[in-house]
Parts: C-alpha cells; structure tokens; sequence
C-alpha cells in the first residue's frame, strides 16, 4: 500500500469515507485544515463556519482517538498558507507521502482546483467517489441518458426499489409512491410546537465562535446562540429527537410558516447530512422504521423521505450532469440585481422581513420559505440568477453549491429552462396568505390587487406571467393562469404592469418599500 496523505474537507467529516477506509495507521496521515479560500470564497454566514470549523476539530478529535495520524492546521496558526493547495505542499515539504486521497469534493470548483492541482503537485492525486450518496453519479447519468426530461417522480421511484425502502414486495408501501395530496395543512393554533435540542458549546465551539467574531465580523448573519450539533453524537440526538417528536406532523405542516416559529416540524438535519456527521440512508431507515412501528403514518413517512432519497440525491445528480454550464443558464434573462433589503430584512412585506431575519438569526429557514416566499418574490422580480446564488450559498448553513444551485437555478428561478422542474413556483400572495400568518401584520394588504397598498405579489405574478409569455404560455402546467390572464381586460393589464413598473423601480433604487 502507498504511503498516503488523506485530504478530508470540511463538509466530508464522515468515518465512512472511502478516502478513509484500509488507513494505515503507522505511515498514513490524514489532512484537515481551517483555509481562507474556503471560508471567504463567498462571504458564508458566521454561523456556517462556526459549524464547519468546530465539526472539523471535533472530528479530527475523533481520529486522533482511535490512533490515526492527523495534521489539523487551525485558521489563525501562523503558517497557515490559507489555501488548500498551499497546506498540502507545506504538508509534502515536511514528510514524504506517495499518493494523495482525496473524496470527490461537493462542488465544482474545487473539483477544477483539485483535478489541475495534479499537475502541480508530483505526488498523484486520488479522487474517490463520495459514497455517502445513494446515487452514484455514473448511475444517474445512466437513468439521465437518453430521457426527454428528468423529473423527480421518477428518479425516486427507482430509488425506492434500489434501496427496498416503503417496499411492500415489488409495490409501494401503502399502494402509492406519493402521498403529497394528504400533506400541507395550515398548523392550528392549540398545537404544542416542540422546541429543537440545543446543545451548549463547548471549550472547543468557544474558540472557534471567539476566532469566527475576529477573522469573519463582516460576514453575513449573527454568531449569536450558537447550539447547532458539532459531532456525530449530537446529531444523532436531533434525529432521534426528530423522529420520535415531529416525524409524525411532518407531512401535514411541512408548508406552514408561523412567524416568530422558524424551526416548526421540520427536521434540521441538512446541516449534518451535508457535512457528513449523519448518512442519509441511516435517516432513511430511522423514518421507515418509525413507519413499520406504527409511530408515524406513511404520508408524513412518505413525504420526509422523499426529500431525501428523491430530491437531495436528485438535485446532485442533475448539478454534476450538467456543470459547468448550468452556473451560467438564465432562462427569462433577468439582469436585476439583488435587493439590497435581502441583507437586512428592511422592507415593509412582512413576509420577507421575516424569512430574512431568521435566517441572518439562525442560518436557516425551511424550504417553503426559501421557495415560496424568498425565491417566489426573486422569480417574480427577475432578479439576476447568478446574485441569488451567491445569495443562497452565503446565507444557510446548510448550503454546498451541489444542492444549493440546482434548488436556486432550477427549482425557484426556473433559470434552466426546465431541465429540473416542470414549471416555475410562481405564486400570487394566496399561498403566502394561506399557509401562513405572515400578511396578518403586514404594511401591504393581502387582498387587494392593485394600487400602493396592494401586496406587490398579486400584480408581480400576473406581470411575471405577461411578460414571459412567449416563453411559459406553452407550458401545460401553466394552461389554467394564462387562460385567466388572456381573458384580462386591457385596462387590468395596464394596471398590473403599471403598478410593477414602479415597484421594480423602487426596488432598483433600494427605496424603503
Ligand atoms: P426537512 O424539511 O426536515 O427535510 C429533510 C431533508 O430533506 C433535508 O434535511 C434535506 O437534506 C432534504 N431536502 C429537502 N428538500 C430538499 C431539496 N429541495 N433539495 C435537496 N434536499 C432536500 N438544502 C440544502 O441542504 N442546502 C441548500 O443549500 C439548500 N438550498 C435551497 C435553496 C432553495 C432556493 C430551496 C427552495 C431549497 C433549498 N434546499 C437546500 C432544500 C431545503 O430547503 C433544505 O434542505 C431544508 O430546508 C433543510 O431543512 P431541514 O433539514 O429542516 O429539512
Ligand atoms: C464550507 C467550508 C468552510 C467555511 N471552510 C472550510 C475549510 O476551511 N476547510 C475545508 O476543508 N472545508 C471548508 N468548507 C467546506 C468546503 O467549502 C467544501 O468542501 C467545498 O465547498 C465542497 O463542497
Ligand atoms: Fe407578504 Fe403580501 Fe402577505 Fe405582506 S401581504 S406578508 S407582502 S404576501
């Protein structure tokens, strides 16, 4: 067996690691480092990197347990070079190693970087495939070659049988594969809303919450109560906590936002499935298991997995299929550029004021606030798809360009053309209205259509509408708005684009609106 240096990135923080496995533990080495490219190549949340910096330290505790040899190079230590490339040399320079294993990195960058690395470093470099993944990235090329479209639906189903989860022999279990039409329901006032696990940092977090407010003070977002799990156990802990208090209400609030509420029934664990302290076929198998004991139905069951078998590893798929290019796709040519309130949370939709400022608070917000309040408003404004990306990846602290740009690109922006989903999430404010208790407090009035005091979501989606006509009113999921839109009087029209005109322009020139 070659000598071995073992590169583990900061979102790969997982002992089953094929970069990991047939250690040897007498001439290997395993590398991790704290580096400035990393951690301003976009300017993430501080509480993303207060997670990152303190799972990887606690991981490399971890290793150095069970006698693997580790070289854990801190942010601030005075040698540090600040680039991956720079740690490996100094790391080359110091002892001699004949190969460099590194697992297949998330997003395509550092792929780049690392592949072109190869040519600058004379020790070979191994890229292992990340088989934390359910899905191969040669299989879903394979199930992607030769279709017309890649839908979701149909991915999953395939997941489902490769993985025997809600099987019932060759059937799905409960007789169908999606259970989405029993899901969705408003959250009645009288339900007890669990609170998460906290959990209280430790010596190790202190340091690095100390190092993130020094080095990272004009990043996006508080690194105020910081109680997010650093290592496997604790994660472990909110998942069990997950499964055995919210799965059940998963399905059935999975859409509801209350405000002043940003945790509800959802799960939280994006942050350790992506990097690496929970394997999504464990979670998986935790929820079928919930089913199979009778704690949860199958619609809540159903649907939680589904986000993770189907849409986690579906959106990876369709990122590494269609990469480089896809970063750059801009279906509706939209060219505004990010508002600068998305900063701040300062704008009189109470909707968006809330959305933002949970997530400058707390790194996170659920995904019918990322899509249909955050991304719907962005679709709606025509706001450049390359700003909201970069938007997307600073904020959550769950956000790795292989999920994040396929949801953003894909799913909110319907940037690619369709290549991910069937049709935009455009929607007027009845959603917002229903699902939630957002308009109840807002400055602008749910009801009304048009005029200054209408919510700008109800002339901003029939303006969407008009003005991608060419490009939508083909789309058959689309047949019923734009049936309603040609049967519009032109004076209607003529307010609807009016009142856009001017909001746009306000929005342009960061007016308080
Ligand atoms: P739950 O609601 O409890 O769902 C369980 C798990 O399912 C999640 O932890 C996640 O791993 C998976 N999941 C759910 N929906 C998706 C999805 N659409 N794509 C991939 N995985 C999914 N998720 C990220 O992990 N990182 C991102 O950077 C990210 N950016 C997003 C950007 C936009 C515009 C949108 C619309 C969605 C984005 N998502 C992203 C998906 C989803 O919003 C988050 O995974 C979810 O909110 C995380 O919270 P949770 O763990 O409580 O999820
Ligand atoms: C997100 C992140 C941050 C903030 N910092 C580091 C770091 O200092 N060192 C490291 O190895 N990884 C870090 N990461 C995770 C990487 O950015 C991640 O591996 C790539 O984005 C690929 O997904
Ligand atoms: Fe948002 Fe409109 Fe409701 Fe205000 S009225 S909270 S802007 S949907």
């Amino acid at each position: 067996m070659p000598k071995t240096l073992r590169l583990v990135l900061g979102d790969q923080l997982s002992q089953k690691l094929e970069s990991l496995k047939d250690i040897d533990k007498d001439n290997d080495m395993v590398l991790m480092c704290e580096v400035k490219t990393e951690a301003t190549y976009v300017k993430h949340h501080k509480k993303k990197i207060i997670l990152i910096f303190s799972a990887m330290r606690h991981f490399a505790q971890e290793l150095i347990s069970q006698g693997i040899r580790v070289n854990y190079v801190k942010y601030d230590d005075p040698k540090n070079t600040g680039s991956l490339l720079g740690e490996i040399k100094r790391n080359l320079k110091k002892e001699k190693f004949e190969l460099i294993e590194v697992t297949h990195p998330g997003e395509h960058r550092l792929l780049a970087e690392i592949q072109d690395r190869e040519k600058q470093i004379s020790v070979p470099v191994k890229i292992c495939d990340d088989t934390r993944f359910l899905s191969p990235l040669d299989d879903f090329k394979k199930w992607a070659t030769g279709r017309k479209q890649l839908r979701m639906e149909f991915f999953y189903r395939e997941m489902r049988k490769k993985t025997s989860t809600l099987m019932e022999g060759e059937k799905p279990a409960g007789g169908q594969w999606n259970y989405d039409s029993e899901n969705r329901k408003t959250i009645p006032t009288n339900i007890n809303i669990p609170e998460p696990i906290r959990f209280k940092p430790n010596a190790i977090t202190i340091e690095v919450i100390e190092l993130v407010e020094k080095e990272f003070k004009n990043h996006f977002g508080s690194s105020k109560d910081f109680h997010f799990a650093v290592t496997r156990e604790q994660a472990t802990k909110i998942l069990e906590h997950f499964i055995e208090e919210k799965l059940k209400y998963f399905g059935n609030y999975q859409d509801a936002m209350v405000e002043g509420k940003p945790w509800l029934f959802h799960s939280h664990i994006s942050f350790y499935l992506n990097c690496g302290l929970l394997d999504p076929l464990e979670v998986i198998k935790e929820a079928e298991r919930a089913y199979l004991e009778g704690k949860a139905k199958i619609n809540a069951v159903e649907g939680f997995i589904r986000q993770i078998l189907g849409w986690r590893e579906f959106v990876r798929g369709v990122y590494w299929l269609k990469m480089p290019e896809y970063a750059n796709f801009n279906y509706f040519n939209a060219k505004r550029p990010l508002p600068k309130f998305f900063w701040s949370g300062k704008t009189k939709m109470n909707c968006l004021s809330q959305c933002i400022t949970q997530t400058s608070d707390n790194a996170y917000a659920h995904h019918i606030q990322r899509l249909m309040v955050l991304g719907n408003f962005l679709l709606l404004s025509g706001i450049s798809p390359e700003e909201v990306n970069e938007w997307y990846l600073v904020v959550y602290a769950d956000a790795y360009e292989w999920v994040q740009m396929p949801n953003v690109s894909g799913m909110v922006l319907f940037a690619d053309g369709g290549i991910l989903a069937s049709k935009p999430y455009a929607s007027s404010s009845a959603y917002i209205n229903r699902m939630s208790n957002y308009c109840k407090g807002c400055s602008y009035k749910v009801k009304e259509k048009n005029g200054p005091q209408a919510c700008p979501f109800n002339y901003l989606y029939w303006n969407f509408l008009d003005h991608n006509k060419s490009k939508l009113s083909n789309n058959p999921r689309l047949g019923m708005p734009y049936k309603t839109l040609s049967k519009m009087p032109d004076e209607k029209i003529k307010l609807i684009r009016n009142d856009s005109k001017t909001f746009l322009k306000a929005l342009e020139t960061n007016q308080y609106i």
